[in-house]
This record gives C-alpha cells, structure tokens and sequence, in this order.
C-alpha cells in the first residue's frame, strides 16, 4: 500500500525516532523490546514484524538493536542475529532478553525448533551490546519436552534474564505456567532443578528487575493481556501481587514489556498497534516512563502516543 510504502521510505531517513514520539521507531513494525543499560546508553532490542496485512501470524526472522543516549533519539545498529544464528532453529525470531556478565552480552531468545516440537530458548553471545552474536552453545538451553498432554507448542518461550548483586544468575520463561532456573556462571548451563512461580492469571513475557533493593516480577496476564507485578525480598520471591500497570491494546492483544532504570528516570517498553497499517502481526515498540510511590509500589501507566 502507499502508507507502507512511505514507511519504508521512512526507513531512509535517519535519525530514526528523532524526538521520541511513540512508536519509537518508523522505519518497520517492531516487537516484545528487550532493554540493556551500558556505558550510559540504553540499547532497545526488537524483533521485526515481517507480517504482510492479509498474513494471520507473526512473521519473525531477525531482531534489530537501536541505541539512544538521551530516550529521544535512537540510533540503529542493523540485526545483531537473526533465526539462522541458533542452527538448530527454523523460525519465529520471538520475544528474547539480554545481560551483561565478565564484559559479554548473552541474549536469550525465542525460537522454533526444527527438530522438536514448538519453541525453544536459544542464548547467543557477543563481545559488543550491537553484536554480531553467536550460538553460545550449539544447542537449545530450554526445550519443549511435550511430554504432558496439555503441552502446547509455546510454552517454553519469552525468556527474562536476570543476574543478582551476589553474581548468581536465574533464567525466567514460560506461557500458562511461570519457570526459572538458576545458571551457573557460564550462562548457558542450569544450576539445579527447574522452579515454578505461582503468579495470578499468568499468560506470558515474564520480566524480572530491581529497584531500590526491592525485586519486580511482572508478566502479561489474561489474554488480551495487560501487564502486572508482583515485588518480592529475593529474586525468587516470595513475591506480593500488588496489580496491573497497563491496560490492554485494544487492537493488538499482546503487549510485551520491558523496564530499566536511566539518567535517574525509569522506563517501561512494550509494544502496540500505533504505526500506520499496524496490527495483531504488525506491531510497534513503545516507551513511557515509569513511577514508584514511596512505598515503592509502581503508578498505573497509560499507554501514549507522543
Ligand atoms: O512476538 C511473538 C510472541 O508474542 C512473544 O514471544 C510474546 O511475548 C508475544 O509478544
């Protein structure tokens, strides 16, 4: 159409997002944004809604990596992996999340497995937050046994990365039912058993983070989702449920978030319909900032256009 037509023409024209204005950016439709703070710039991860508008699922081959030093301009950076990095996936470039750790990156993402039924969780690692990634270990780190009759193909998927002050590191995952496991300091390697987090109406896109001492696990709940939280005294709770902090879409049913703390503000990212032409498969990354009470409980965020 001409509308997309000009957004890829948008594409041409950089800084992309100059100004900040919600999408964040307009150069394609981007999904499920994860967030990294280093060196004092925020660097946005995304995976790109490839979906024509006639399409009925995602379309998802590669993530893209923007920078911004200030939240008002971001700089793209290109694709630091795309599915082909994990050479045991075929497909669905979905959501995904990164850490810092002994001056690494290691990005956890959603995949399809080509051999084993429905998503996988693949970890890649770089030297530089831009990348280019590579396969950190030849193989999936969380795969769908399907071993239970009620096992759909997507319940090991959007993993939440999360390393704590004493250095130990928890994988977070899961659809319907909330997981994590410990890693060793490798990253890409369990340490022990796999938990279970009971949280209220749990659908996906777990997230965890610290402020202030206190621990944040939020999710989207129900479906369409909105996005809750619970806070906690440790990284695995036990954890309070203190409610919603954003309303669903009314278009796009899923909402994706991620949040971090920048320049003494924080922010939550996630993602809607708002670029022209977009929808359920054609998403784009949105960014507000995010307020505590003194109490350290979150103020519900409605979602903006600018
Ligand atoms: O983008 C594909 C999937 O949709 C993600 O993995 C979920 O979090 C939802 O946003």
């Amino acid at each position: 159409s001409l509308i997309a037509a000009a957004i890829g023409l948008a594409g041409l024209a950089a800084p992309v997002g100059a100004g900040a204005a919600n999408p964040l950016f307009s150069d394609m439709f981007t999904a499920d944004p994860a967030a990294l703070v280093d060196n004092g710039r925020v660097y946005l991860y995304v995976g790109r809604d490839e979906a024509k508008e006639t399409d009925k699922d995602y379309v998802m081959n590669e993530w893209r990596v923007y920078s911004s030093c200030d939240m008002k301009n971001w700089k793209p950076h290109g694709v630091p992996l795309n599915v082909k990095t994990f050479a045991w996936a075929k497909k669905d470039a979905w959501a995904a999340d990164i850490v810092k750790r002994d001056g690494k990156y290691y990005f956890y993402s959603t995949v399809s497995h080509a051999t084993i039924p429905g998503q996988a969780i693949g970890v890649a690692v770089s030297d530089s937050p831009t990348g280019p990634f590579k396969d950190a270990r030849g193989s999936a780190i969380i795969t769908n046994d399907m071993t239970k009759e009620t096992d759909i193909g997507w319940d090991d998927i959007d993993p939440a990365v999360f390393v704590d002050d004493d250095g130990q590191a928890y994988l977070y995952w899961g659809n319907q039912v909330m997981k994590y496991v410990k890693l060793k300091p490798n990253m890409i390697e369990f340490e022990g058993p796999i938990h279970t987090v009971a949280v209220p109406h749990f659908t996906e896109a777990t997230y965890l983070h610290k402020h202030k001492g206190t621990y944040y696990l939020s999710w989207s709940r129900e479906f369409p989702e909105e996005t809750a939280y619970s806070t906690g005294p440790s990284a695995t709770g036990p954890w309070t449920y203190r409610g919603v902090i954003m309303k669903k879409n009314a278009i796009v049913k899923t909402i994706h978030h991620a949040i971090v703390d920048f320049n003494n503000k924080s922010y939550i990212f996630y993602h809607n319909d708002k670029l022209p032409t977009g929808g359920e498969y054609r998403r784009s990354a949105a960014v507000e900032e995010l307020h505590y009470n003194p109490d350290g409980t979150i103020k519900f965020i409605p979602q903006t256009a600018e």
